[in-house]
């Protein structure tokens, strides 16, 4: 059973959104296309929903600026612009991606106390999403990952995924994935590659 998932293709990390990721939207049409000809049984997407007083906006946290560096519930934390507030156009997926293919949708981030950059738990690890659970009872056996952003949310699900789902074969796909901070990108591929997940290209899976 192999399932797709599409990590935060949202208008808020897209050029134009309130936290862009640089070419964010690029990877759209690779997205679709790997929807259309990837081979997947299964197609599940994140969304980032918060409440518009989460604690991870900056605008929270008085004298700081987004992209600094603060404290949430005690713990460092990147401060971001508000961004992907529920019921907002920022929190929509990206207007081209084929939504109508989705098989489950997760949603995270709600708890105001903590982000959750990763689709499967929360960054202090108490409380998982759901999404797990479900891919397990699908019987998934081979998860592909690709998404927004690849430093934050798309890296941190393929690190959980690994962890939670020890016998699921897990693969980051490169070119369809952008992330925010060059270094970060590199950190984050490095990290996923040595942790053990798969590092693909759509190209590999499409000629498949
Ligand atoms: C993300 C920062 C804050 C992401 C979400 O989707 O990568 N990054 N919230
Ligand atoms: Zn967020």
């Amino acid at each position: 059973m192999k399932a797709l998932l599409l990590v935060d293709i949202q208008n808020g990390f897209c050029p134009g959104g309130n936290l862009p990721v640089p070419d964010g939207d690029k990877i759209v049409p690779i997205a679709n296309a790997l929807i259309d000809n990837g081979g997947y049984d299964l197609i599940v997407a994140s969304q980032d929903w918060h409440p518009a007083d989460h604690g991870s906006f900056a605008s929270r946290h008085p004298g700081k600026k987004p992209f600094e560096m603060g404290e949430l519930s005690g713990k460092p934390q990147v401060l971001w612009p508000d961004h992907c507030v529920q019921e907002t156009a920022d929190a929509d997926f990206h207007p081209d991606l084929n939504v109508q293919a989705f098989d489950y949708v997760q949603q995270k981030g709600e708890n105001a106390a903590v982000d959750s950059y990763s689709a499967f738990r929360d960054n202090d690890h108490l409380a998982t999403t759901g999404l797990g659970e479900y891919l397990q009872r699908q019987g998934v056996t081979d998860l592909d990952v690709c998404g927004l952003a690849t430093d934050y949310c798309v890296s941190f699900s393929v690190l959980d995924a690994m962890e939670m789902l020890p016998s699921v074969k897990v693969r980051f796909i490169e070119d369809a994935s952008r992330g925010i901070d060059p270094e970060g990108i590199r950190n984050a591929i490095s990290l996923m590659r040595a942790k053990g997940a798969g590092i693909v290209n759509s190209t590999d899976i499409l000629s498949d």
